[in-house]
């Protein structure tokens, strides 16, 4: 989609800090983190959120690549969140479905 920065991001028309990609998704450095370790998964196709009902296989490919991330980050193991907002009330900013993987400090339950 033309207008969608994430999908300018997949493009490379617009630069990030990309830490892992195959056919399917893009990963790269959050330009906001709010953890020690903040990554944003995204299907190379354009999908607006989970609303949108992306499908076995988007979401097969966004968290089987989430915790691929977590793995090359090195905190598969000490542990890690992986979050996906969707909608305004949620908290969702960016229309092009995304999980956010954070990792690296403790985080609290029930999120804020
Ligand atoms: P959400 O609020 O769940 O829609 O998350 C959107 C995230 O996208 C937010 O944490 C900040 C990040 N973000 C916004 N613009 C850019 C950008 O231009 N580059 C990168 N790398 N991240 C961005």
């Amino acid at each position: 989609m033309e207008s969608c920065l994430f999908c300018k991001i997949v493009s490379g028309e617009v630069p990030a800090r990309k830490v892992y990609e195959d056919d399917a998704v893009l990963a790269f450095h959050d330009i906001n983190p709010v953890a020690p370790f903040h990554v944003l998964v995204v299907p190379k196709v354009h999908v607006c959120g989970a609303a949108e009902g992306p499908g076995g296989e988007v979401w097969g490919a966004v968290m089987e690549g989430a915790v691929r991330v977590a793995e090359l980050l090195g905190v598969n193991r000490e542990g890690f969140r992986l979050v996906v907002n969707s909608g305004e009330q949620a908290g969702q900013t960016i229309p092009h479905l995304h999980v956010h993987v954070l990792a690296g400090r403790r985080f609290n339950w029930p999120p804020g």
